[in-house]
C-alpha cells in the first residue's frame, strides 16, 4: 500500500540513553549492593538499549529506609508546598515529552503516535491534577486532618510504564506519602528518566526511589516490613500472591489486575463509528491494555455487516517500526508475551474458532503479531475467557440486550466495558447491569485523571484517579474505603 503522507520516523537521536543505569535511592543513582545487572532491549529490533541494576534485598531495605526517613519532612510540608513540586514535575514531563515519548516507544515497542499523544500527555495530566489536590485535602470530605499512610511500595507493569508510574506516584506524593517504585523488568528506562526529572524538580531526597529488577525485587518490596502501603498493577496471578503476602500485616493494599472487557455493539449503532471503537478497543497499544475491548459482543442482525467493515478497516492497519509516525501497531513487548499470545491463539484454533488476519509483512527482527480476529467463538473457548493481552479480538453474538449483559458479565474479571448504541435509555439500562468498574458509551479507552479507574471481581480493588485515587493513600477517610464498590 502507498500513503500520501509519510513523515520521517521520529529521531532516535532526541534521547540520550546511557549504556548503564543504577538504582535511584535517596536522591542518588547507585549500583546494586551485589552488583547484579540485567539488559533491557528494544522489542522492535532486539537491540540492547542499556544495562540496568537488579535490586536485591539489601537495596530494597535501603530504599525503604530512605523513603521512611524522607516521610518525616515530606508529610509535614504544607500541601501548597508539595503541590509546587508536583506542578514542577508535570511541567518538566511536558518539556521533555518528545525525548520521553521516543524513549517509551523504544523500550516498550508502542507506536510513537500513542506515546506522544497519549502516554506523555496523560502522565503529565495526572501530576497537574493531583498537584491541584495537595492543598485541598482538608475540604474534600476526608475528615478534618487527613493523614498520609507512610512509605508506599509500588509495583507497575510494562504496558504503560510512565503513565502507570504517574498514576501511582502523583496521588501518593500529593497526599504526603513517599514512594519506592519498581518498574517492570522489560521497561525500566522511563522510570529511571523520571528519577532524573525528580532531581531536576528539586524534589527532596528519598521522596521518590526507583528500584529496577524483576519479580523477586517486587516480592521483596511488598513484603518489606517498612512498607505501609502497597499498590500493584499487573497480572491477576501476581496480584493474588501479593494479597497473600501482605495479608495480616496491616498494610493497605490496592490492586489493578487483568480484564476481559466486552465491547457491546447494538443493532442501531452507526457501524463506522462502532468499528473505529472496536479497533481502538483491541488494537491500541498492541492490545497490551488491561481494559482492552477483547470480546466483541455484536447483535446478530448486524454481525455480518460489522465484521465485514471491521476486516476492511483491519486491512488498513500498519504494523511496524514504533518510531514511524504512520505505525498503528508496534512491537509486542517481549518474547514471553509473544509466546503467551501465540499459545492462546493456537488454543483458539484448536478449539474450533475461525481465525482471520489481514495480509501484512512483519519485520524480521523483534517481536510481532498481526491484528487478529476470531469468529465462531463460544463462551467456553479459552480465547473468550482468558486475557490474551495482545492484538486479538474474540467475537461473540447476541440477540437481546439481556443476553448481551449476561455474556458480558460471564467472566471472572470486571474492569471495563463498552456500549455502542444511539439509544440513551439503552446505555443507562446496560451500564447499570454491567459489573465493570468503567463503562464507556460510544467511545472506548478514554482516560481522564479526574475519573476513578479500577475493577470488580478478579480485576482487583481500590480505585486510581479522581478523588477516589486519594483515598488509597490516606489513613483517614471519612467515607468507607472504596474497596467495595457502591453497587456491590
Ligand atoms: O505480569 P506480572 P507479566 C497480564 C497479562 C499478561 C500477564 C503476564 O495478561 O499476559 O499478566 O504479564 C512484578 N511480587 N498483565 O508476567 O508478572 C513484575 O516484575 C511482586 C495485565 O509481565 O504481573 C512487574 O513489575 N511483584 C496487567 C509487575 O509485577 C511481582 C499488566 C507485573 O508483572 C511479582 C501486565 C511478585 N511475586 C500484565 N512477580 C494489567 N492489569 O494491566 C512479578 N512482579
Amino acid at each position: 500500500q502507498t500513503f500520501e503522507y509519510a513523515p520521517a520516523p521520529e529521531s532516535r537521536a532526541v534521547v540520550d540513553i546511557a549504556p548503564a543505569y543504577g538504582l535511584y535511592i535517596d536522591g542518588e543513582f547507585t549500583d546494586a549492593a551485589d552488583g547484579k545487572v540485567f539488559k533491557t532491549i528494544s522489542p522492535a529490533s532486539e537491540e540492547v538499549l542499556s544495562e540496568v541494576a537488579q535490586a536485591g534485598p539489601e537495596d530494597v531495605d535501603r530504599a525503604v529506609k530512605a523513603a521512611r526517613k524522607a516521610f518525616e519532612k515530606w508529610s509535614a510540608l504544607p500541601g501548597s508546598e508539595r503541590a509546587k513540586y508536583l506542578f514542577r514535575i508535570a511541567r518538566i514531563l511536558q518539556e521533555r515529552s518528545r525525548e520521553l515519548a521516543v524513549l517509551e516507544s523504544l523500550d516498550n515497542g508502542k507506536p510513537i503516535r500513542e506515546s506522544r499523544d497519549f502516554d506523555l500527555p496523560t502522565a503529565a495530566a495526572h501530576f497537574f491534577y493531583y498537584a491541584g489536590w495537595a492543598d485541598k485535602l482538608q475540604y474534600a470530605g476526608f475528615g478534618p486532618a487527613p493523614r498520609p499512610i507512610g512509605a508506599a511500595g509500588q509495583v507497575i507493569p510494562w504496558n504503560f510504564p510512565l503513565m502507570m508510574l504517574a498514576w501511582k506516584i502523583a496521588p501518593a506524593l500529593a497526599t504526603g506519602n513517599t514512594v519506592v517504585l519498581k518498574p517492570a523488568e522489560t521497561t525500566p528506562l522511563s522510570a529511571l528518566f523520571f528519577a532524573d526529572i525528580c532531581r531536576q524538580a528539586g524534589l527532596p531526597k528519598g521522596v521518590v526511589n526507583i528500584l529496577t529488577g524483576d519479580g523477586s525485587t517486587g516480592a521483596e518490596l511488598v513484603s518489606h516490613p517498612g512498607v505501609d502501603k502497597v499498590a500493584f498493577t499487573g497480572s491477576t496471578e501476581v496480584g493474588k500472591a501479593i494479597a497473600r503476602a501482605v495479608a495480616g500485616t496491616g498494610k493497605k493494599l490496592s490492586l489493578e489486575l487483568g480484564g476481559k472487557a466486552a465491547n457491546i455493539v447494538f443493532d442501531d449503532a452507526p457501524v463506522d463509528q462502532a468499528v473505529e471503537g472496536i479497533v481502538n478497543g483491541i488494537f491500541f497499544n498492541q492490545g497490551h491494555v488491561c481494559c482492552a475491548g477483547s470480546r466483541l459482543l455484536v447483535q446478530e442482525s448486524v454481525a455480518d455487516e460489522v465484521l465485514d467493515s471491521l476486516k476492511r478497516r483491519m486491512s488498513t492497519l500498519r504494523v511496524g517500526d514504533p518510531l514511524d509516525k504512520n505505525t498503528d501497531i508496534g512491537a509486542i513487548n517481549s518474547a514471553e508475551q509473544l509466546g503467551r499470545i501465540r499459545a492462546l491463539t493456537e488454543a483458539g484454533e484448536a478449539e474450533g474458532a475461525d481465525r482471520w488476519s489481514p495480509e501484512c509483512e512483519l519485520p524480521s527482527n523483534g517481536f510481532w503479531f498481526r491484528p487478529t480476529v476470531f469468529t465462531g467463538v463460544t463462551q467456553a473457548h479459552r480465547i473468550a475467557r482468558e486475557e490474551i493481552f495482545g492484538p486479538v479480538l474474540s467475537v461473540l453474538t447476541f440477540r437481546t440486550p439481556a443476553e448481551a449483559v449476561e455474556k458480558a458479565n460471564n467472566t471472572p474479571y470486571g474492569l471495563s466495558a463498552g456500549i455502542w448504541t444511539e439509544k440513551g435509555s439503552r446505555i443507562l439500562w446496560t451500564a447499570d447491569k454491567l459489573r465493570a468498574g468503567v463503562v464507556w458509551a460510544n467511545t472506548f479507552n478514554k482516560f481522564d485523571p479526574s475519573s476513578p479507574f479500577g475493577g470488580y471481581k478478579e480485576s482487583g480493588y481500590g480505585r486510581e484517579g479522581g478523588r477516589h485515587g486519594l483515598e488509597a493513600y490516606l489513613a483517614t477517610a471519612a467515607e468507607p474505603s472504596n474497596e467495595r464498590s457502591e453497587r456491590e
